[in-house]
This record gives structure tokens, sequence and C-alpha cells, in this order.
């Protein structure tokens, strides 16, 4: 997926390229860092843990560098399903490879998942910390102690304040990691967004309104696959299918007269109307799949 933005790379000499993996516990907003790093939706984001499921790149290209950021889903130490396992080992497959990693927590402190996220890096990797949601903080001399506690932790290249939401900081945070990448061309186009495609995305975008419009239990339930994505003209006609666990949540999902889910595709549809820049049918059928979040050939068949 790829649209022109900002200018093209400078000179090859001094110009910089490299993978940047942004990991945490579930819920620090990864997703929404990425997204606003890039200046474009690709990420999905929800107020509930676990959104990311997939390992996604974000790629901003400047006239001095191109940042390939890899978000990844939330890490849990311990999991309940295979889904879960191949969510940790995105994060985990993640870190080999990467020139920097960002970890991302909570301004409102540092818990046990943030440690058991820590234990995780490699020693021979630049490790960045950037301490989210500062607009939440009413005090901000709260912070300092918080940064103390954190520096005690690890020796990290660089510790920065941010909030993701807002925008805040975000030129320093790229600034600490443009410093770390090197020397090399783009290897993407500089116009180019994400490595994922227009299939990938729309899947993404209805299961996030699944994430967004539902209460706790169907999101977790539901997995979203694409069934066909064509062009006609400048219309694109997609037909997606949504899997759940039971037919109680089939039921939850449709709604009175299938009226939830029309409000969930629509809102879903607006979003990829909007990144592809043209019109979309979207059609969308609900599937009762029990046992699919630890059905190996199911989750490889849902891209896991
Ligand atoms: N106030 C505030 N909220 C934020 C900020 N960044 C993210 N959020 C919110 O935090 C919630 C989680 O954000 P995500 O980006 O989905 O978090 P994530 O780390 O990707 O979560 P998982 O994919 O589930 O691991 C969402 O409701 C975001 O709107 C921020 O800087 N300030
Ligand atoms: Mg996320």
């Amino acid at each position: 997926m790829s649209k022109r933005r900002g200018p093209e790379p400078a000179a090859r000499g001094a110009f910089r390229c490299g993978q940047v993996a942004i990991v945490g516990r579930p819920s620090v907003g990864k997703s929404t860092l990425v997204n606003a790093l890039i200046g474009a939706r690709i990420s999905i984001t929800s107020k509930r843990p676990q959104t990311t499921r997939y390992r996604i790149r974000g790629i901003l290209t400047t006239a001095a560098a191109q940042f390939i950021f890899v978000d990844t889903p939330g890490f849990q130490a311990h999991y309940r399903s295979r889904l879960n396992e191949r969510m940790n080992r995105a994060v985990r497959d993640s870190l080999a490879d990467v020139d920097v990693i960002v970890v991302v927590v909570d301004a409102a402190g540092l818990s046990e998942a943030d440690r058991d996220v820590l234990a995780l890096l490699p020693e021979s990797v630049p490790v960045i910390v950037a301490v989210n949601k500062v607009d939440r903080l009413a005090d901000k001399t709260r912070l300092l102690p918080l940064l103390a506690t954190i520096g005690a932790a690890r020796d990290f290249a660089a510790i920065v304040p941010i909030s993701a939401e807002k925008g805040w900081q975000l030129d320093a945070l790229t600034a600490e990691i443009a410093g770390r990448l090197p020397p090399g061309p783009a290897l993407y186009p500089a116009d180019d967004l994400t490595d994922r495609d227009e299939r990938f995305l729309a899947a993404e975008y209805l299961r996030e309104k699944i994430f967004r419009l539902l209460g706790d239990e169907v999101p977790y339930a539901a997995a979203v696959a694409i069934d066909t994505f064509a062009h006609e003209a400048k219309l694109r006609r997609i037909h997606a299918t949504v899997f759940v666990e039971k037919a109680s949540q089939r039921a939850i999902l449709l709604g009175e007269g299938g009226a939830r889910m029309k409000a969930i595709a629509s809102a879903a549809r607006r979003d990829m109307e909007r990144m592809f820049g043209g019109k979309v049918f979207l059609e969308v059928w609900v599937r009762v799949k029990s046992g699919w979040a630890d059905d190996e050939r199911m989750l490889t068949r849902l891209g896991y």
C-alpha cells in the first residue's frame, strides 16, 4: 500500500535505512505510535488489549533516512491459545535483524508486564524507551521518578517521553532512532507506507470496528478473512467473512435484523474508501467456527 508523500531520498552516501521494532505490553499505544510516525492509519488501534495480532511494517521516508517500523502484538507472558502463542512468536521474531528497538511503556508507571518485555530484549541492539501517554499526566513532575526507575532497569540508548495520540515529541524520538540506523539505500520506494496490501488492511479495518464497537467477549472470539477482493474500474468489491466461536456471539455481532453488523461494515467501508481513495462495496458474512484460535490450519489461513 503506498501513497505519495514527503521528499525523495537525498544522496546515497549520507542516507540511512533500517528496521525499528516497536514492542511493549498490550495497550501501551504501539500501533497509535506507528500510525502517528508515518502519518497514516495502517495499524488498527482500540482501547482493548491485544488489538494487534499481526506483525506489520510502517514505512517513513524522509530526506535523510528510511525508517521501517515493525508494529507487533502486545507481548503476554501468559497465553491461552495457539493464537496468543503465534502473537508472542511474532514479537520475538521481530527482534531478530532489527537495527533499533523502541520499547513503549505507559507514563502511568512501569509494571511487571513491562519488565517481562524488557527481559526479552537482546543486548546487542540499541533500545530506546518511549514513555507514552504523557498527555494523561496531570502532574508532569511525576515523570521524573519514572524516568529514574526506567533508567535503573537497564542501560538504554535513550528515554523519550511522548504522546503518540497528541503527536508530542515524535521528532525527538525519530532523531534518536535516525542516528542509530545504518547507512544504506532505501529498501522500499519512498511513497510506500506499509508492506501490507489493501486486502490485509480491509480485513484489519473490519476487525478494528469489531474491537471498538462490541463488548468484552466478541472481539477476542472474532477473526476476519477476505474471501474475494476484486477491482471493477474504480470500485473495489470485497467479500469478507467474520468467524466467531459460538452462535451466541454471531447473534450479538449481527444485532437485531443485522443492524449491528451493518453499522460495523459501514464504518469499516468508510475507512477503506478513505485509505484506498475510491468507492468500496463490502459484503460481510458471519460464520461460527468454534476453536479457530487453537486450529493451526485456520490460523495459517487467517495469516497468523
Ligand atoms: N491519552 C492517550 N492515549 C493514547 C496514547 N497513545 C495511545 N493511546 C490510547 O491507548 C489505547 C491503546 O492504543 P493502541 O495503539 O491500540 O495500543 P497497542 O500498544 O498497539 O495495543 P495492542 O495492539 O493491543 O498491544 C487506545 O485507546 C489509544 O487511543 C497517548 O499518547 N495518549
Ligand atoms: Mg497494537
